[in-house]
């Protein structure tokens, strides 16, 4: 039995709950889509990450006196902590916040790696950082007792508390979509003709989300091994300073980073960082789907700014951006020839294979190949 979106949404709404921030999250795929179909623009933001969603219910609350829901997955409380203790926490600002959290990793739930240890420690961490916390019940009696429970406290305490969302709570509700755009190539054809217009020493390193997951399909179709690639599964934003990192340390090789928009968003610091020093061996590609695609395809901002433009006022020698399939290798080749760092954006489509695997090798085993493979 699976709770309704629609019907999660009323009760919500009937707790005067109307104003929605969050970073989309697999668990929580459905009942994002539906505020994303149903919320009105003003009553909903998609943040660039979790902490600024805090930060934007709060901000709602000043102004109307209501409280925010903010929906993220577990992995993303970090980026939550420090406005959770620090502004809304009843003993500094004292502002209510409904926290709905997808609980990704739960003991006893199988899950991979990066999420492991975030799931065993998320009740812990709420309990640290003293948030009431239950878990939503998918049946509709027992929804409504702890929603009352959850708000009332809310309401008492003036600060957060928090709804643990388990596997399958919800059913499904599909996004409404924009339809597919033909001529942009789908991520995964985008990696395949990046991936071949890089040389053997080249290493990379890709974002959280499908994009590693791909990126790993095709080295084993190939036949190339996996050596080169240090997938970003988990921390999403940071695999741009990943790179730079071992662009730093290592001068004699070209480092691409191949990122998301939802995640140059997330911690868009980092341009401003990468472009501030000059790092001939660093690459940066960005594979611009204007969508969350690998947690549901909620949109993000990424069509409505201008990365390239970002980059290059953040110092970035040369940007460029395309958007069709063909120019791919070309550019990707001027941009290894080219003095970093550099960016190039790729606009492509939302979309992804229903069979993509997963990497077989531990984040552990990644790390190792990748050291030996630089070392070499
Ligand atoms: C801190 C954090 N918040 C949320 C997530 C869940 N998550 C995983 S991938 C992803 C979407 C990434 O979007 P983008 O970078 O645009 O790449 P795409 O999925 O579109 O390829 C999200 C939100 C996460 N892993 N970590």
């Amino acid at each position: 039995m699976a709770l309704a979106c629609e019907h999660f949404y009323q009760l919500l709404a009937d707790r005067r709950l109307d104003f929605y921030a969050g970073v989309p999250d697999s668990l929580l795929k459905s009942f994002c889509a539906y505020v994303t179909d149903h919320a009105a623009p003003d009553r909903h933001v998609i943040a660039a990450n979790e902490g600024a969603a805090v930060a934007l219910a709060c901000g709602y609350h000043l102004a109307t006196g209501n409280a925010g829901v903010v929906y993220m997955q577990n992995s993303g409380l970090g980026n939550a902590i420090n406005p959770l203790t620090s502004l809304v926490d009843p003993e500094v600002y004292s502002v209510p916040v409904l926290l709905l959290i997808g609980w990704r990793g739960e003991p006893g739930v199988k899950d991979e790696p990066q999420h492991v240890k975030q799931g065993r420690i998320t009740p812990a961490t709420l309990d640290a950082l003293e948030i009431p916390w239950w878990i939503l019940p998918p049946q509709d009696e027992a929804v409504v007792s702890v929603m009352d429970e959850a708000v009332s406290r809310m309401r008492d305490t003036s600060g957060p508390v928090a709804l643990l969302v388990r596997k399958a709570t919800f059913s499904d509700y599909a996004l409404s979509s924009p339809g597919p755009c033909p001529e942009l190539a789908l991520r995964e054809e985008a990696l395949e003709a990046i991936v071949g217009a890089l040389g053997s020493r080249d290493v990379v390193v890709s974002t959280t989300g499908k994009a590693s997951r791909e990126l790993f399909e095709i080295r084993e179709r190939t036949g190339q091994g996996h050596g080169a690639d240090f997938l970003t599964v988990g921390s999403m934003g940071h695999c741009s300073q990943v790179a730079m990192g071992i662009a730093l340390g290592n001068a004699d090789r070209r480092v691409v980073c191949i990122d998301g928009d939802g995640a140059v968003i997330m911690h868009m610091g980092a341009l401003a960082i990468m472009g501030s020093r000059a790092l001939e061996n660093l690459k940066h590609i960005v594979l611009n789907n204007g969508a969350h695609e690998s947690v549901g395809g909620q949109p993000t901002v990424g069509n409505e700014i201008d990365i390239p433009g970002i980059a290059r006022a953040c110092g970035y020698r040369r940007t460029r951006c395309i958007a069709s399939k063909e120019e791919i290798g070309a550019a990707v080749t001027a941009l290894m020839r080219e003095p970093g760092p550099s960016l190039l954006e790729i606009k492509i489509g939302i979309g992804a294979r229903e069979d993509l695997g997963r990497p077989t090798r531990t984040p552990l085993e990644n790390k190792q190949d990748f050291m030996e493979f630089l070392d070499d």
